[in-house]
């Protein structure tokens, strides 16, 4: 069932130069791209982008880490597209996340793990409406699809 999920590359990753190998993965695993952007979070944005996370010990580094510098976020849609995408960024965790995965192949620390990806669909509308305005999602046909 065709499903939205919100990714995004953090700041680590742009000043990496990864924005294109980690786009290149979403659109070479055949799924579609609905709306992206360059942008600041603002500390606003970031506390309700990781409200789930307020209270742990590591929330105020991550609040600080996620507003250090710009993020690409994106929206993509796609059939499963949330545990999909999960499964290509990798486990949260630097010394889980396998090889082939975007984490395993280019994290070295759990607290910079380049990739953030909704983990349901209650969390994509959440972080989607955080980043971005009804009008920036992008609707258009892929005859392509067909054969996905
Ligand atoms: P996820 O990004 O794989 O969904 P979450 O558990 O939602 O992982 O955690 C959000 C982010 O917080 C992680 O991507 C990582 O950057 C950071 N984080 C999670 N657990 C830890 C930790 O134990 N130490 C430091 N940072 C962490
Ligand atoms: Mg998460």
């Amino acid at each position: 069932m065709a499903q939205q999920t919100f990714l995004m590359v953090k700041p680590d990753a742009v000043q990496r130069g990864l924005i294109g190998e980690i786009v290149h993965r979403f659109e070479r695993k055949g799924f579609r791209l609905v709306a992206g952007k360059l942008a600041n979070m603002s500390v606003e944005q970031a506390e309700f982008h990781y409200a789930e996370h307020k209270g742990k010990d590591f929330f105020g580094d991550l609040v600080q880490f996620i507003t250090s510098g710009p993020v690409f976020a994106m929206v993509w849609e796609g059939d499963e597209i949330i545990s999909l995408s999960r499964t290509l960024i990798g486990k949260t965790s630097v010394a889980d996340a396998a090889p082939g995965t975007i984490r395993g192949d280019f994290a070295l620390h759990t607290n910079r793990n380049l990739i953030h990806g909704s983990d349901s669909p209650e969390s994509a509308a959440r972080e989607i409406g955080n980043m971005f305005q009804p009008e920036e999602l992008v609707q258009y046909e892929r005859p392509i699809e067909q054969w996905m």
